[in-house]
């Protein structure tokens, strides 16, 4: 029989906002989020790693299921890891632009502008690769089973993007598929699959982005009250 530790319980951290305040910090968190945008179009400017630990760090709080943190991040600023990335990466984008890709899915794409030319992934100073663990490593080599692990590596993405964009950075999510070459070029264990990638640093000078919008609340909300 397994039995439940909450003797192991420690007081939570809680602080109370009274409600004026919490109107005010929920919308200056919604607006400091949307002006996330995604970006393409990156600038080679550095930017200092302490940064991106911070980032990695905020991801690596999110909850997850069983709390087994199915997660591992690789943050690459080595230029010839990038370029070998960039190439890797280019080969699966042609032949998904090329053949792969249905007329109906490059009709989705159009208005996003993206083709199978991914300079970014050289020019920005830092691609993050986030690794989903199917399994963890137990005691003596055994393996134990990571549960929720694409909601919880879902889950810790988007802390992370939130994190760097409230950082002052931009960022693309970017998912070359099949990813399979980024668990080869990163030498990670194949317990662990390629889950996305994340390109950061600062945007490009003048750089534009679509004209898309979101949708508003009352098209994806229901409130039952
Ligand atoms: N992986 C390709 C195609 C692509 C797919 C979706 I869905 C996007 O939102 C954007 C791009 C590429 O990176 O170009």
């Amino acid at each position: 029989m397994v039995v439940s530790m909450r003797d192991r319980f420690v007081p939570l951290t809680f602080k109370e906002k009274p409600l004026s305040q919490m109107k005010a910090d929920s919308l200056a968190y919604y607006e400091l989020m949307s002006r996330r945008r995604t970006v393409r179009d990156f600038s080679d400017r550095p930017v200092d790693r302490m940064v991106i630990e911070n980032a990695i760090r905020t991801a690596g709080s999110a909850p997850s299921g069983a709390n087994m943190q199915p997660w591992h991040f690789v943050a690459i600023s080595d230029s010839k890891l990038k370029s070998d990335i960039r190439k890797a990466a280019e080969i699966e984008e042609r032949a998904f632009y090329e053949r792969r890709a249905s007329d109906e899915w490059l009709e989705a794409l159009a208005p996003l502008g993206t083709d199978s030319e991914k300079p970014f992934l050289e020019i920005a100073p830092w691609l993050i690769v986030i690794f989903l663990q199917k399994f963890s490593q137990g005691k003596d080599d055994t393996r134990l089973k990571n549960y929720y692990t694409s909601e919880s590596v879902g889950i810790a993405t988007g802390f992370l993007i939130s994190a760097l964009h409230n950082a002052g950075l931009v960022t693309l999510t970017h998912t070359p598929s099949p990813m399979k070459f980024l668990s080869e070029l990163c030498g990670r264990p194949s317990i662990e699959r390629p889950y996305l990638l994340l390109v950061t640093g600062y945007p490009a000078d003048e750089v534009t982005v679509p004209a898309i919008e979101k949708l508003p609340l009352d098209v994806i909300s229901t409130f039952v009250e």
